[in-house]
């Protein structure tokens, strides 16, 4: 198999965004023909609703420094910011991607605590301001696959899940970590009703969640994560499918046993715990041997681990990765 490695190039020296939010309007005009997605595309070219800035303060900058290794990042183009931040699964706020941004709006990301707890020498109870203070933020431009065949480019700005669990001492008898977002039926509208077993939980294995490239995002191009990405803090895998990189996280559990997951739990002949992203493996209802590039016309090939193997495909020595994990 032939493996791309990605090279360290920081997203502002690839594309300027204006460039793409052309081009964004170019296509939209394009492709805008029979579809919810056309309708909403050709009301902002004809509107300029994607250069309409954000309601209420927006987004921060945040100070990032270099990529502390060079194969973190990808030269790849950058997915345009409106896509990114309008085109959201966020099952919380809605099962439509172009209303998410919307519904999240309100989303109350301060003040914010995340707890990190279980089988660690030091439990923790950390405000995320601190741990955005405590580490250096780093731009990681990383490819984003969705089980459902769409991908984007994104630069996220965040630090290594590794930096965060040191402070807490992992013990010896800990192989994994669970991931909790919030449970607030009061700011999270579907979580009134029973779409999912709320809070969303997602889990990794604890070398996984220990790996070089395993990112907590506090933010996207250069600033403070948009509520609809799921501020203030999300876990961003980037060789496994999409939903693995859970939003709003509030607490992180180190455990002994695999942890209960979300989708796993709610359709288990679909989705595994590994979710490792693998052209071979189709979907029950889907081939995953392609994906839609968002901002591209034509499908292109999915690569193995999302085109991290390099990095990544000694975890799975000796697991058979055709077997639905
Ligand atoms: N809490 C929570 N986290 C979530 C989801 C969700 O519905 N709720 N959706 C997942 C899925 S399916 C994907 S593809 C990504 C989408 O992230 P993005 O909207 O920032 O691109 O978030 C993941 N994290
Ligand atoms: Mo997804």
């Amino acid at each position: 198999m032939l493996i791309k490695r990605p090279a360290d190039i920081k997203s502002s020296e690839i594309t300027p965004e204006s460039v793409y939010r052309n081009r964004r309007a170019f296509m939209q005009g394009l492709t805008a023909v029979g579809s919810l997605a056309a309708t909403t595309g050709l009301y902002y070219l004809f509107a300029g609703a994607n250069r309409r800035p954000p309601a209420g303060p927006g987004p921060q900058p945040l100070t990032t420094v270099a990529p502390s290794d060079r194969p973190l990042t990808t030269d790849e183009p950058l997915t345009d910011y409106d896509d990114v931040t309008h085109y959201n699964n966020f099952y919380e706020f809605s099962t439509a991607k172009h209303d998410v941004a919307d519904e999240a709006r309100a989303l109350a990301t301060r003040p914010w605590t995340v707890v990190v707890d279980g089988l660690v020498g030091r439990a923790r109870t950390f405000d995320v301001d601190d741990l955005i203070r405590r580490f250096p933020l780093e731009e990681r431009v990383y490819r984003l696959r969705c089980v459902e065949g769409w991908s984007m480019v994104i630069p996220w700005v965040g630090f290594a899940l590794a930096s965060l669990l040191k402070l807490v001492e992992p013990l010896g008898a800990a192989r994994f970590v669970a991931f909790e977002t919030l449970h607030d039926p009061r700011q999270f509208p579907l979580q009134r009703g029973r779409l999912l077993d709320w809070p969303y939980r997602e889990g990794l294995r604890l070398d996984e969640a220990l790996h070089p490239l395993t990112l907590l995002a506090v933010g996207l191009y250069g600033k403070t994560l948009p509520n609809q990405n799921g501020a203030p803090l999300r876990l961003v895998v980037p060789w496994k499918y999409g939903f693995k990189s859970i939003k709003s996280i509030v607490r992180l559990t180190l455990t002994d046993h695999m942890p209960r997951t979300t989708w796993r739990e709610a359709v288990p002949r679909e989705y595994g715990f590994y979710a490792n992203v693998n052209p071979q493996v189709s979907h029950p209802r889907w081939s995953q041997a392609t994906e839609r590039r968002i901002g591209e016309f034509a499908r292109r090939p999915t690569l193995m681990f999302n085109g991290y193997a390099d990095q990544v495909a000694s975890l799975y020595a000796g697991m058979d990765l055709r077997k639905f994990y």
